[in-house]
């Protein structure tokens, strides 16, 4: 009988003590993805031979041939960088497969490249697994390529396709519907058959988040420049978007007590292309632009999805492996030292604020923040304080955290403290605070 009431107790004491999940909450699979945070988009396909963009559908199959072509390369160099996975474009706009589909008789199979018999995807496949990345894939609708584009058969093609690629490379963590639907090679635009095509991905990988500009399980930014809203929730009102969703501001800063949890993932290439052009080799954005885009995607709750264009020999580009490497020793000086390691202070939680006391004074200009979003995203209005001749100083104010919010401001010496709580949802759950001393300012 002691044992029971002891029992009942415990159990009574675990229940006071979760809380109750606010309004819209991220999935199992959701929040795995939110703690990735960094992966690679990788852009490769005939336009890295043609020095285009968008192809038209209509190169010949001989100008993919790549002769250096390495995947273990890119996985390399993506895991050197901290990188947590790899996106690649089985099938851009202009229809070529990056695989031996069946269904299409542009493919990789029709080219030069290991006299037909190549498979980029396999080689990306086999080298995820040996470097411990995931990998996703990015699809395009909009094909200028494929004969029946344009007609009710090409959704049937396109899903054929999902199948193929959910099915025969292990698997996946994100597909990526791009929201472009142009004309195809009959002049023809396709209307798609998006729940189809979802209900496919969920079916042969249903771990996999589908991504597109309106989810269902991951939504567009609204730039291509890896930009985050100020104010960033995770939260959307979900029944009012649609693919090619033409409000690309509320994209950026979704809905507060949005209705569905759809968050945002900040896609931007290290180039000012997304595909290889050599006369873009001496513009690779610097280790301090991509710490900037670093600050205001996942520094705002985002995921960051940087692409590389791989090359026409098949290679990441050594400018692109320098810049990536540098990046990420700029990160790690940035946040490796962080100054609340265990037994470094001691914290107090209120209503409204979470105050930490170091154990002696401390000197920082950086202040990371991280909400427990299992159980909603709550805070909309912060401050950072600072205590200074015993009294109260705001260094910094910002509004939404969710998942990551970084904070800077001017470096300053204290003892104390403080994230002054001066808006929220609901009662807020603070899951996570860091303290740094960066080379920001
Ligand atoms: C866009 C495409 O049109 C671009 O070519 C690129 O793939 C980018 C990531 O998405 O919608």
């Amino acid at each position: 009988m002691r044992k029971f009431i002891i029992l009942c107790l415990l159990a009574g004491m675990a229940m006071a003590q979760t809380p109750k999940p606010f309004g819209a909450t991220p999935t199992a699979d959701q929040l795995k993805w939110h703690n990735l945070q960094y992966y690679a988009f990788v852009h490769f396909g005939p336009n890295s031979f043609t020095d285009k963009e968008w192809g038209d559908g209509k190169e010949k199959e001989d100008v993919f041939n790549p002769t250096q072509l390495d995947c273990r390369q890119w996985a390399r160099i993506c895991k050197a960088a901290g990188m947590k996975g790899i996106i690649i474009t089985a099938k851009h706009h202009d229809g070529f497969a990056l695989y031996p589909s069946k269904y299409s008789t542009h493919t990789v199979r029709e080219s030069p490249w290991k006299n037909g018999k190549g498979d980029v995807l396999k080689e990306l496949s086999a080298a995820c697994k040996e470097y411990g990345l995931k990998m996703g894939i990015y699809i395009s609708p909009w094909d200028r390529n494929h004969p029946t584009y344009g007609t009710p058969e090409y959704n049937q093609v396109y899903v054929n396709m999902l199948k193929e690629i959910t099915t025969q490379y292990g698997d996946l963590f994100e597909v990526w519907f791009d929201g472009a639907n142009g004309e195809g090679p009959n002049g023809k635009k396709q209307v798609y058959d998006f729940p189809l095509f979802n209900k496919t991905v969920k079916t042969y990988q249903p771990h996999a988040l589908i991504f597109s500009d309106a989810g269902p399980d991951i939504r567009w930014v609204g730039n291509e420049s890896g930009f985050a809203g100020e104010t960033c929730w995770s939260t959307i009102n979900g029944a009012a978007l649609f693919p090619a969703y033409d409000k690309p501001k509320h994209l950026n800063v979704g809905d507060a007590n949005g209705t569905h949890w759809i968050p945002a993932e900040c896609d931007v290439s290290i180039r000012p292309g997304w595909f290889y052009h050599k006369n873009e080799d001496d513009k690779v954005k610097t280790p301090q632009a991509l710490m900037d885009i670093w600050n205001k995607s996942v520094g705002r709750g985002a995921n960051l999805l940087l692409n590389i264009p791989v090359d026409n020999r098949g290679l990441v580009h050594e400018n692109d492996a320098k810049a990536l490497l540098e990046f990420k020793k700029l990160r790690d000086e940035y946040f490796s030292k962080n100054l609340l390691k265990k037994g470094t202070f001691t914290k107090k939680t209120g209503a409204d604020s979470y105050d930490i006391s170091l154990n002696k004074a401390q000197t920082f200009n950086c202040l990371v923040v991280q909400e427990d979003i299992r159980y909603g995203q709550r805070i909309n209005e912060f401050a950072v304080q600072v205590k200074e001749n015993n009294e109260w100083k705001t260094v910094a104010t910002a509004t939404t955290i969710g998942h990551k919010r970084i904070v800077y401001f001017p470096r300053v010496k204290s003892k104390d403290v403080r994230i002054a709580i001066q808006g929220t949802l609901a009662k807020p759950i603070i899951a996570n605070v860091e303290l740094y001393d960066t080379p920001a300012n």
